[in-house]
């Protein structure tokens, strides 16, 4: 039987060299296995903090190139903008009211993106059950996320389990798939934390939209150790296992082959090499990427991508609101 895989990213910034490496390569690798495959932009949950609405818009538009661009086949894979659904924040709400605050409070996510702070939208605290409904709306057997999620995904099993207790078998549930092969990229300025598309300091985080001198420039720059060796050690060197970690990916070559071929060189040598592969391969998705955007083919992908999704939605809705109740 087919198994329908579905996940999203939130435009809350460019995508990064992270992003492409955690979340799209391993996405376009399970889009060889499963043939019913679902790839979204998740712009309602990047309202959960303040987006400049010029800027959403666009970047919005990016995403989905950079998708394609990257190697996401839309002929195959169904690709649609979260917002253009009306029917996904209305079950939400009905989630929502089978969503207990002291399950939802207790997410890490939220722990972390609202301490300290007194202002913080409503809206961070009910971002996982809006994340369920995107899950459960066509019901999605593998949700492949990084490890940051899969707390998220456990809470979405949880909600539809009580929600087919109590009003009789309505939703699938879920299984997280967990994509990250080891390979967490770090920040390039600080490899002790995670590269991350809303991080202020540009130096440490490679943008898929970086030219190839800035590329080479921001590599040359990353903070290593004072040791001469090129060897893998996550504790003790943390900036040269990430560039390692990149080179490995990008490259195809193991770290072992990596530190065999790097044995005898040094850091300066081993960052031009992997600042000229990386270079090279975003200089071929950029290329893809200007040719999409100049094919005008991306109304035509997202229209159908919006058109399937709200027919499964509606027909969700509808299902939710009889079991509810809220039905004439
Ligand atoms: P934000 O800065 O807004 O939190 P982000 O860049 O950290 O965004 P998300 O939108 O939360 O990323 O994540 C999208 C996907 O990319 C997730 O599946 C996440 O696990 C993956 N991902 C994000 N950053 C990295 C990284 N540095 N290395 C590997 N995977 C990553
Ligand atoms: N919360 C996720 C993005 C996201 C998602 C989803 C992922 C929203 N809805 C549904 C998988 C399935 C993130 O921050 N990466």
């Amino acid at each position: 039987m087919s198994k329908r895989i579905l996940t999203g990213l939130k435009p809350t910034g460019e995508l990064t060299l992270g992003n492409y490496i955690g979340a799209i390569l391993p996405f376009i690798e399970m889009q060889k296995d499963f043939d019913d495959v679902f790839l979204f932009v998740a712009d309602l949950h990047a309202l959960t903090v303040y987006q400049d609405p010029k800027v959403l818009r666009d970047r919005i538009k990016r995403f989905v190139a950079m998708y394609v661009a990257c190697g996401v086949d839309p002929e195959k894979t169904t690709i649609y903008i979260q917002s253009e659904n009306e029917y996904i924040p209305a079950i939400s709400w009905i989630l929502e009211c089978n969503t207990y605050y002291g399950e939802a409070s207790r997410m890490i996510q939220f722990k972390e993106k609202s301490k300290g702070k007194e202002n913080f939208s409503v809206g961070l605290l009910t971002y996982p059950v809006l994340m369920a409904t995107d899950i459960l709306f066509c019901d999605a057997d593998y949700v492949p996320v990084g490890e940051d999620q899969k707390q998220h995904v456990e809470l979405t099993r949880d909600i539809a389990e009580r929600f087919n207790r109590l009003y009789g078998e309505t939703f699938k549930i879920p299984i997280p798939y967990i994509t990250e092969r080891g390979t967490k990229i770090k920040d390039l300025k600080d490899p002790t934390k995670k590269m991350s598309k809303s991080e202020e300091n540009p130096n440490g985080v490679i943008s898929m939209y970086d030219d190839k001198n800035t590329i080479i420039k921001k590599i040359k720059g990353a903070t290593t150790d004072s040791d001469m060796t090129i060897k893998f050690d996550e504790e003790k060197k943390p900036g040269i296992s990430n560039l390692l970690n990149i080179a490995s990916v990008i490259s195809g070559k193991s770290i072992e082959e990596l530190e065999k071929e790097f044995a005898d060189k040094n850091y300066g040598e081993f960052k031009s090499y992997v600042g000229e592969v990386t270079a090279n391969r975003l200089e071929e998705i950029q290329k893809k990427y200007n040719d999409i955007i100049a094919s005008g083919e991306l109304d035509r992908i997202l229209d159908k991508g919006a058109e399937k999704t709200r027919k499964l939605a509606k027909e969700k809705f509808q299902t939710v609101k009889e079991k509810v109740g809220t039905i004439r």
